[in-house]
């Protein structure tokens, strides 16, 4: 593993909490959600792009088309992130930009995009951080099987290979996947996501195909860039029994196996559980699914594990008239659970996000810890982490974000107490740098510590994107 750039201790001095020297502070944003100008520059449609024009899939009918229009801003939106101090900048390439169709050679002007990013960061002294895939795989592939097809996974290994070959002079950093579990159970399963798909054979079929592409690109990254720093980005559920009944407490196993366990089984320690496997073998054959040789391929060892946080999953026993979604992740007939379908979700007591999950900074505390005991000496970084809120600009055009403020605070003091507490956390990026597409709700829930008025395009920093600055600037954040 290269040598560690970041100290790993933290320290609170009078007043306030200190991170750790050269603690990474970051923002973070996705290809679809920002990008527009899905028609030029010879990209091709993504599955995103096919469900959002799809009636009815999308809150409002709204789709990725112009975005942020981040594709013909980017220099701008640079310049808002020097300003704000930020020291990394985590960002997504489109396949389909880069590699029209998900197959054949690179498009240069994809390539040029990126290569004109990257350089703008580097001017800006910003380190960029360029995670392979997150959710918007080409259409074309989707059109032979997408995730739940094997071959899916060769494909990124070929695309994976293109991008460091063109990008690897400048990014340093990469995360091959952002959110597998998103990927395969909310657009296989409950089909609230792209490709909209609602077969909970498919679903774990993507999984799968998922954790072997990110083991190809693993791969690949290693020969083609040996100094790089390979991460995957996971959202992992911070799962909690609703009482310590043992049905419960099932339920809280069944639902990490399924939720966690199924990514971070195969990549930290080699094997899928078994306890998922038991759960699941009514719904697929694992010993025709995984190949010999496949989990080997999956723990290609990485730098460091990527953990996106929003809010703790509370569950209960089974029971026939469960939610099929659970809370957090959308609205649908069929469950994004497959094997644990009849599992109870609860929301907890308390403040909520716009999004209507729950508020909960002991969530992520207890999310690093438990990590940093199952997987000792794993560097960690906290690749995502905000919340939407009803943002209002004043009459005179400012956001007061006070309760965006309050949720940074409160969860980056949970960092930094797993920090004091041995946790190896490198960095945090803040979701997101600026308001976008949030998926299936489309512009209505915003995340931005920048605001973006979508008729004119207009950014504005956010009263929270100058409380960051300041965390920034002090390396620290007041102790109370
Ligand atoms: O906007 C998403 C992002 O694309 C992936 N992680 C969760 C965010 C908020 O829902």
């Amino acid at each position: 593993m290269p040598a560690s750039p970041l100290a790993s201790t933290a320290t609170a001095t009078l007043g306030r909490l200190d991170f750790p020297p050269r603690f990474l502070w970051g923002a973070a944003t996705a290809a679809y959600q920002i990008e527009g100008a899905v028609a030029e520059g010879g990209r091709t449609p993504s599955i995103w792009d096919t469900f959002s024009h799809t009636p009815g899939k999308v809150a409002g009918g709204d789709t990725g088309d112009i975005a942020c229009d981040h594709y013909h801003r980017y220099r701008t939106d640079v310049t808002l992130m020097s300003h704000l101090g930020i020291q990394a900048y985590r960002f997504s390439l489109s396949w389909s930009r880069v590699q029209p169709g998900g197959r054949g050679p690179a498009n240069p002007a994809g390539l040029d995009f990126y290569r004109r990013l990257t350089d703008e960061l580097l001017d800006a002294g910003i380190t960029p951080v360029a995670t392979l895939y997150h959710w918007d795989l080409p259409q074309e592939l989707e059109d032979t099987g997408g995730w739940s097809a094997r071959e899916t996974a060769e494909r990124f290994g070929e695309y994976t290979a293109l991008a460091a070959e063109a990008l690897g002079d400048r990014v340093n950093v990469w995360t091959t996947l952002n959110e597998p579990w998103c990927s395969a159970f909310l657009g296989y399963g409950s089909g609230v996501h792209a490709p909209g798909k609602t077969d909970p054979a498919l679903a774990l079929r993507a999984a799968h195909h998922l954790n072997l592409a990110h083991g190809r690109a693993t791969a690949v990254l290693r020969s083609a860039l040996p100094d790089a720093q390979v991460a995957v980005s996971l959202n992992l559920h911070q799962v909690r029994p609703l009482t310590t009944s043992p049905a419960d407490l099932d339920a809280a196993r069944r639902i990490d196996a399924v939720g966690n366990r199924v990514f971070t089984g195969p990549m930290l320690s080699g094997a899928y559980p078994a306890d998922l496997l038991a759960d699941t073998a009514h719904i697929v054959d694992w010993d025709t699914l995984v190949h010999a040789g496949d989990e080997a391929a999956i723990a290609a060892p990485i730098d460091l594990l990527g953990i996106n946080y929003y809010t703790p999953a509370v569950v209960s026993a089974p029971s026939p008239d469960a939610a099929a979604a659970g809370h957090a992740h959308g609205e649908s007939d069929h469950s994004p659970w497959p094997g644990s379908e009849d599992v109870n979700f609860h929301l907890p007591p308390g403040e909520t996000t716009e999004m209507g999950w729950a508020i909960d900074p002991t969530g992520l505390y207890d999310l690093l810890m438990d990590v940093t005991r199952a997987h000792p000496g794993l560097p960690l970084a906290i690749t995502e982490n905000g919340g939407a809120f009803p943002d209002a600009l004043t009459p005179d055009g400012q956001v007061d974000d006070h309760d965006r403020i309050a949720y940074l605070h409160q969860h980056l003091a949970a960092v930094h107490q797993a920090v004091d507490d041995g946790a190896d956390i490198r960095g945090y990026f803040l979701w997101s740098l600026l308001d976008n597409f949030e998926w299936a709700y489309g512009y209505a829930k915003r995340f931005g510590a920048i605001h973006v008025d979508y008729d004119t395009q207009l950014r504005t920093p956010k009263r929270s994107a100058r409380w960051y600055a300041r965390a920034i600037a002090t390396n620290s954040v007041p102790a109370s």
